[in-house]
């Protein structure tokens, strides 16, 4: 009987415990069952306790989770990774964004580079093109100092060789002018010793008074006793006739206050006189103003005439010419005036004769001259004449008892007869042949017997 109710019970179990749990299977696939239920009732079985042969499979967390629910935690879960994942995109995006500026520092540094590339490059051309001129320059540098190297040597050479011609010249210059002082002593000895009593006497000769200043040259030729003349050559600035509406002028001296610097020919009237006077005035020597009286060029005038002529002037304003005793006399009456003499010789030297004072007497006292005292670099040979009376072919008032102008050819202020012969013969070639000196000489420059190539007297008021 026992044994029939505990089977009883058994059987009963285990068909409760199948529904039940079949049912909660079901509730819990479905639904979850409330944690306790009230009115729900417990049952206790007892299980036989059965004997375990292998594992015993359990899980404390209950039931295995279904592998695809999505929890909430796994939501969270991809959220941070979703937002770690942007933080990285925005760090990648700001790194992108700094890459970017980089690229484009980067682009501008290029250009700059491209472009300090370019400068430097045309510095580089330039620096070797320069270095190229100067190496250049160098090699002509050089080869202008092997020339002038070249021409100073040379030169030397001329010089030397010049020196010595010189020296020739002086000598052959002495010898041919004594030699003529001998040829006009022996002419006049055999004259008188044929018994020709009745001759003139020849006023003494200049001795040759050679003084070889600077560099002057050889070039002079001796023409011998023959007249060599040319035909007059303008020189620059002559020829011009000064065209100006103010004027006559006093004096050169005042046409050149008046602003004019050109020189040529002016009108003058000097004070006290009614008489125009048409005069060359020099205004490029010594600061200008200078009044030409007289000049000598090229022989184109003959100088060789009477008192009327010399007392009126003669000649060419802008070549030869004799401004006229007269006019002179006008000019230098009215202030202190001094007198400039400029001498040319035959290569070109030009030496001055300046007389610190000059003016001439009336023509009752046949017009005498009157100087000051000398100062320059060619000589006195003036002031023998000072204080003399002026001497024409037809108007004897030289100290020599013969008439200079007639040995002289000219008009002077002649004295027994001269040292200067500014009026004489104009002689080609320096060194001349004559019976008489009558050439234009300046005895301290070249002698009697040396002709210069231009002659010019000039007058100016004292500064
Ligand atoms: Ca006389």
């Amino acid at each position: 009987m026992r044994g029939v109710t505990w089977i009883t019970g058994v059987l009963l179990s285990l068909f409760l415990f199948d529904k039940s749990y079949s049912n909660e299977l079901l509730q819990t696939r479905y639904r979850r069952a409330p944690a306790e239920d009230p009115k729900k009732c417990s049952y206790t079985f007892l299980v036989p306790q059965q004997k375990i042969t292998g594992p015993i499979c359990a899980s404390a967390t209950g039931p295995e989770p279904d592998k695809d629910r999505v929890t909430r935690m796994d939501i969270a879960d991809v959220r941070e990774v979703l937002s770690k994942q942007r933080r990285e995109i925005e760090m990648l995006q700001l790194v992108a964004d700094v890459d970017g500026n980089l690229v484009n520092e980067m682009k501008l540094l290029r250009k700059e580079s491209r472009n300090m590339n370019s400068r430097v490059t045309q510095l580089y051309m330039q620096l070797l093109h320069e270095i190229i001129r100067k190496r250049d320059n160098s090699l002509e540098l050089a080869q202008l100092e092997n020339r002038v190297l070249n021409v100073t040597t040379e030169m030397l050479r001329l010089a030397s060789k010049y020196k010595d011609l010189e020296m020739r010249f002086a000598s052959l210059a002495s010898t041919v002018n004594n030699q003529s002082v001998l040829i006009a002593a022996l002419e006049e000895r055999c004259l008188r010793g044929y018994g020709r009593q009745d001759l003139p006497a020849v006023p003494p000769l200049v001795q040759l008074k050679l003084k070889v200043k600077g560099n002057k040259k050889n070039k002079r030729k001796v023409t011998k006793g023959r007249e060599s003349r040319r035909r007059p050559e303008l020189e620059s600035g002559y020829g011009n006739f000064i065209k100006t509406e103010e004027g006559p002028f006093k004096d050169c001296s005042q046409v050149r206050h008046a602003g004019h610097t050109t020189s040529g020919m002016y009108l003058l009237k000097a004070e006290g006189s009614d008489r125009l006077i048409q005069a060359w005035c020099e205004h490029k020597l010594d600061n200008g103003g200078w009044t030409v009286i007289q000049r000598r060029k090229d022989g184109s005038v003959n100088f060789f005439r009477n008192w009327e002529n010399y007392k009126k002037g003669f000649g060419n304003i802008d070549g030869e010419h004799w401004l006229g005793l007269e006019n002179i006399y006008n000019l230098a009456k009215q202030g202190d005036y001094k007198l400039l003499v400029e001498l040319e010789d035959w290569v070109g030297k030009k030496v001055y004769a300046e007389y610190s004072s000059f003016h001439l007497e009336p023509e009752s006292e046949g017009f005498r001259v009157r100087l000051g005292t000398y100062q320059g670099n060619a000589g006195d040979s003036l002031t023998s004449h000072n204080g003399k009376p002026f001497t024409t072919l037809d108007r004897d008032k030289d100290a020599f008892t013969g008439n200079c102008a007639h040995f002289h050819k000219g008009g002077w202020w002649y004295n027994a007869c001269g040292q200067t012969n500014l009026n004489g013969v104009w002689y080609s070639g320096g060194v001349y042949r004559s019976k008489f000196q009558d050439g234009i000489f300046w005895a301290e420059y070249g002698g009697g017997f040396y002709s210069l190539k231009s002659v010019r007297m000039m007058i100016r008021p004292i500064d």
